[in-house]
């Protein structure tokens, strides 16, 4: 083994951020770097321009930004520290997009903190896009990640009162998936998804957040989009795709993350009884976001300043 190979199988050992080996660390230029992800985690955004500001690629700054919230075990429906499937097993769906159209995914992936990372790296060292569980963990120890015990004491006790009546949850009741946009120094755009799906669901159960055109899409001449919400429905619609694409037409980011979900509204009668967010970025740094119902928190930042902004559901 080469000296620099040696010292590489060390540090990933240890569960590194890709970035820190980075085949794509990018020069400063005058572009002002843009992020955008849903919900309320700031934590995700801090956590991305700081590798910005370290010559980090979009790429970089995405994996980076979900791996804070991975590794947070206090948040209930991001890696460790997820809520269960409904036999008490924490299984994570994750997707990692690039400005090359390259992409990487892993889903019902268990004891594995950082599928983000995973994810990219199924992207980086296999000819696949995407693994699944067994297999998909398999390949993340391989690869040096750590097996780990994902469920908290706090997520145990959750399920456990669930046990007593199983009243079935929605996403959006339990669960706030990080899905990430960035724009680098370079203009160029990558993305980022990851969630421990749906609360309490069956087991083996996958959700939009690890497929490519559901839960995220980035075309990096056009715009990138990602979403949030009951999986199932995003899916159905090839959500993250059709914003991209409604991009490409001339729709404006939010007005293509609302026709999205007019779309969805239209296959329910005028009437769904569940929740899809969508966050969407152009090339030329504009973001947008819409969803169906009720509000949907999400943090741009621009200029090296986050700011909470909260869009009203179309219903
Ligand atoms: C899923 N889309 O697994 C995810 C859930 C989610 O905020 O986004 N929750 O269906």
């Amino acid at each position: 083994m080469k000296r620099r190979d040696f010292f590489k199988s060390g540090l990933i050992g240890l569960s590194l951020p890709s970035f820190l080996f980075g085949k794509s660390s990018v020069k400063r230029n005058k572009k002002n770097p843009v992020i955008i992800t849903t919900w309320n985690f700031p934590k995700a955004n801090s956590e991305a321009i700081n590798i910005l500001n370290k010559y980090g690629s979009s790429m970089d700054a995405a994996e980076g930004g979900c791996r804070a919230i991975e590794a947070d075990e206090q948040n209930n429906s991001v890696g460790i520290g997820s809520l269960p499937d409904e036999t008490g097993r924490v299984t994570l769906d994750s997707c990692v997009m690039d400005s090359s159209g390259n992409c990487g995914s892993v889903a019902f992936l268990q004891n594995i903190v950082h599928p983000v990372s995973v994810a990219r790296k199924v992207m980086e060292d296999t000819k696949h896009v995407m693994l699944v569980g067994k297999g998909a963990k398999q390949f993340a120890i391989s690869k040096g990640f750590k097996h780990t015990n994902l469920l908290t004491k706090e997520a145990r006790n959750a399920w456990m009162e669930w046990k007593k009546n199983k009243r079935e949850m929605t996403p959006h009741e339990t669960h706030d998936t990080v899905s990430m946009l960035v724009q680098d120094h370079n203009g160029d755009m990558s993305g980022a998804c990851t969630t421990g799906g749906w609360a309490y669901k069956m087991h083996g159960r996958v959700g939009d957040s690890p497929l490519i055109g559901a839960g995220l899409y980035v075309d990096n001449s056009n715009g990138g989009a990602a979403a949030t919400g009951l999986g199932e429905e995003v899916i159905k619609s090839s959500g993250s795709f059709l914003v991209v694409e409604l991009m490409r037409q001339g729709y404006n980011p939010t007005a293509a993350c609302e026709e999205a979900l007019n779309r969805v509204i239209k296959a329910h009668n005028g009437n769904p009884d569940f929740q899809i967010g969508y966050i969407a970025l152009r090339k030329d740094g504009e973001v947008g976001a819409a969803c169906l119902k009720w509000n949907f928190d999400h943090l741009v930042t621009r200029g090296g300043r986050t700011k909470l902004l909260n869009v009203k559901g179309l219903l």
